[in-house]
């Protein structure tokens, strides 16, 4: 046994326990420097290169296994089992280094197919309710109106008290009014907006108010929840005839400029005069069918003039102002435009319904 000679690498003392020290630090030392390398490493190359500089025929782990005949006998089995544990380790972790990288390598930007199809997003569209509801305004914006809005949770007093709508009528009840607590109500109609704008701004006023209501109801042909447009126009010497002429001038824009119209009289706490106008059924052509039951007719707007109680509310001179107004339940334009059948189909979201729009 060699205890001088320089064919006993990595290290070389005299008394057992620092000879196996030594031996373990330097075999130690060698897998560490391993490590290190193949950290370093980022192709099969040189990972190929690092396993054959350690583990190869002349690959430093190879050597320090060769030379543990060298060692004193009472330390070569533990040499020797360090330095086996140290090449099945390396040797398992080169291995999965280089798999690893065979399949990280699918995932680079190089390796993606380019001249495949792109996956279209498809794009969305305005529900027909929307898109009626923006068709209305745009055509009272052309004729001079501005667009309001209003809350939908709305005081007793803008919903009923300011458009003279009295304590006890029936629009009032907890059947027909979804009640929030004893003062406010989800508005039944978009009406409480004009009031509210009234109060801040003085004649001339001409605007349109759209947006969402609610009522509790719910059955083939209503929905807890529903869509308005509501008009008003105050100004010096308006009259009935001005209400005609606006609301002629929508229907014709709106469906068809042949289209004939009726003003009917009606009532409205808020209006009086008041009429509900009918256009000539857009199916039959006033033959009379299922959709205008036989009549000939298909209702359309409420309309009339102001009542002067809703302008002493809000502070307007009666002796001096006069004004119209008027509201239509938008999906009830969208039926007869679109001859749509049933209102539910506008809240399925069924793309089916909704992509023919
Ligand atoms: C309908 C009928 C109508 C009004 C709404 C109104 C608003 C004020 C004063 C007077 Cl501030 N009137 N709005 C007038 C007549 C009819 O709606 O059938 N709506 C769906």
């Amino acid at each position: 046994m060699q205890r001088s000679g320089k064919k006993t690498i990595y290290g070389w003392t005299s008394t057992k326990e620092q000879v196996e020290l030594t031996l373990e630090k330097t075999i130690e030392q060698i897998h560490q420097d391993a490590l290190k390398e193949l950290e370093s490493a980022s192709d099969e190359e040189s990972i190929k290169a690092i396993s054959i500089r350690y583990l190869g025929r002349k690959g430093a782990v190879t050597q320090f296994l060769r030379n543990i005949s060298n060692l004193p006998e009472d330390i070569r089995p533990e040499a020797g089992k360090k330095a086996n544990e140290t090449k099945t380790n390396l040797d398992v972790l080169f291995k999965k280094t280089l798999k690893e990288l065979d399949t990280s390598s699918w995932k680079t930007d190089d390796q993606i197919d380019v001249s495949l199809p792109g996956r279209v997003t498809p794009r969305g569209s305005l529900h027909p309710i929307t898109q009626i509801t923006q068709k209305i305004c745009a055509i009272f914006i052309r004729l001079g109106f501005d667009v309001a809005e209003g809350p939908e949770v709305e005081t007793d007093y803008y919903n009923f008290e300011a458009l003279n709508i009295p304590k006890n009528h029936p629009a009032r009840d907890m059947q027909d009014t979804f009640y929030i607590s004893k003062n406010i109500v989800l508005r039944t109609h978009t009406s409480p907006t004009q009031p509210r704008i009234m109060e801040k701004q003085n004649p001339p006023v001409r605007i349109v108010a759209p947006g969402k209501v609610y009522r509790c109801d719910s059955d083939l042909t209503h929905t807890p929840m529903f869509h308005q447009v509501e008009g008003l126009l105050v100004d010096k010497n308006i009259s009935f005839g001005d209400l005609k002429g606006i609301l002629t001038t929508f229907v014709h824009q709106m469906f068809d400029p042949e289209t004939s119209l009726r003003f009917r009289p009606s009532f409205f706490p808020f209006t009086e005069p008041s009429a509900e106008v009918d256009i000539r059924c857009v199916i039959c052509k006033g033959k009379g069918c299922r959709v205008c039951s036989k009549t000939g007719w298909l209702e359309v707007l409420g309309s009339g003039m102001v009542h002067p109680a809703v302008f002493e509310n809000v502070g307007y001179d009666t002796t001096r102002y006069t004004g119209f107004a008027f509201g239509m339940g938008v999906e009830r334009i969208a039926m007869l435009k679109y001859g749509i059948d049933d209102i539910r189909k506008y809240f399925e979201n069924d793309l089916r319904f909704l992509r023919q729009f």
